[in-house]
């Protein structure tokens, strides 16, 4: 009997800085059951970080972190492909071919390009206006059906959609057109201090977020401090749009402590903000606490990252090659001879 093909997944972060509770929550927790059920690949997108700048070293420490934290988070290496953007230059190359079916007018339109310029006014480059391209052949190159990701992400994939069916148009159906998977209720993850804005883990303001590698005191104290709602209904814990502060911890809440929001509601009638606080802090810690410790692990052996990066690079390399070589081909270009 023929053997089923299993449909194919992609995800990535980038190694900007320390991974947040919203990157965890929004995008890296929702991968590990994906591995059941579909061919993954997961990658820890370096290239991508150097859109803003970076101290070379902080960024070598941020990537091997990364690998180890896609670890302790549950990816599987023996299930899944884990690798190093860098690591498989086709990436670069299929970017430069989506470049040139890819508008400036389009880019220029890009929520993320219009954020990060307003925040690195100093630095708007071409790789941040190119980033979205990028990202596209980061799916693209291996024909990913689906790309779990955010809610912020969203309006990449569907550029990311839209050059593959001009590319399908143009040259002859060649890439799959991929589709987001979001999570139900982690898909967007707010700031503690600015609960309209997203978590993010280049927010200068440090108590806007909780890093993966907070420890306990930090944890408690963010989350203390965390912006609630001066409302008629003070004290009350209620999930409701005009309450996103207390809105966004009961997400939180009801995520890593796996209660439902109506549940979490009930749980804390009349108990104040205070003890409501304390309980998100502490389901948060339930969750982190594991995984650093894994990650501490992982990090004290180097030789295994290694030869799991390699692994997963050859991997995906031998997928990357074969969608480049067919993308070049359709486009004109004429094949070395080897
Ligand atoms: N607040 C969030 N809630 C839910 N999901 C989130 N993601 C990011 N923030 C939230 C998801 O995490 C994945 C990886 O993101 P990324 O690091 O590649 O880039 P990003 O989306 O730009 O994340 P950050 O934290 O805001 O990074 P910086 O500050 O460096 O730009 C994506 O799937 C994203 O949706």
């Amino acid at each position: 009997m023929a053997e089923e093909v299993k449909k194919r997944a992609f995800s990535g972060v980038q190694p900007t800085g320390k991974v947040t509770l919203g990157n965890y929550l929004g995008a890296i927790r929702n991968w590990t059951p994906l591995q059941e059920q579909y061919d993954c690949l997961f990658c820890v997108v370096d290239l991508h970080s150097l859109t803003v700048a970076q101290v070379p070293a902080e960024l070598r420490k941020n990537t091997l972190e990364l690998v180890a934290l896609y670890i302790a988070c549950g990816i599987d290496p023996e299930k899944s492909a884990l690798f190093i953007q860098s690591h498989v230059h086709e990436h670069t190359e299929l970017a430069w071919i989506l470049d040139t079916i890819a508008y400036v007018g389009e880019l220029n339109r890009m929520t993320q390009f219009k954020d990060k310029s307003r925040k690195h006014a100093d630095n708007i480059n071409m790789g941040l206006m190119n980033y979205p391209v990028l990202m596209a052949s980061d799916i693209l190159l291996y024909q990913a059906q689906y790309v779990p990701v955010g809610k912020d992400q969203v309006q990449h994939v569907e550029l990311t959609r839209d050059l593959a069916e001009r590319f399908n148009a143009r040259y002859s159906d060649t890439f799959v057109v991929p589709e987001c998977l979001l999570s139900k209720s982690g898909s967007s993850i707010k700031s503690l201090q600015e609960p309209t804005a997203k978590m993010s883990k280049s927010d200068p303001n440090e108590n806007g977020y909780i890093s993966l590698s907070d420890d306990i005191d930090t944890i408690r104290r963010k989350l203390r401090r965390a912006v609630t709602d001066s409302d008629t209904d003070a004290h009350c814990v209620r999930h409701s749009a005009d309450k996103p502060g207390v809105s966004n911890l009961l997400n939180i809440y009801s995520l890593c402590s796996g209660t439902s929001i109506a549940e979490a509601e009930r749980l804390f009638e009349g108990k104040g903000y205070g003890v409501f606080k304390d309980a998100v802090a502490d389901a948060v810690i339930s969750v982190l606490q594991p995984i650093q410790a894994e990650q501490k692990r992982l990090l004290g052996d180097k030789a295994y990252l290694e030869a799991v990066l390699k692994r997963g690079a050859d991997k995906a390399s031998c997928i990357a090659q074969k969608t480049l070589a067919k993308v070049y081909r359709k486009v004109g270009l004429i094949p070395q001879i080897r």
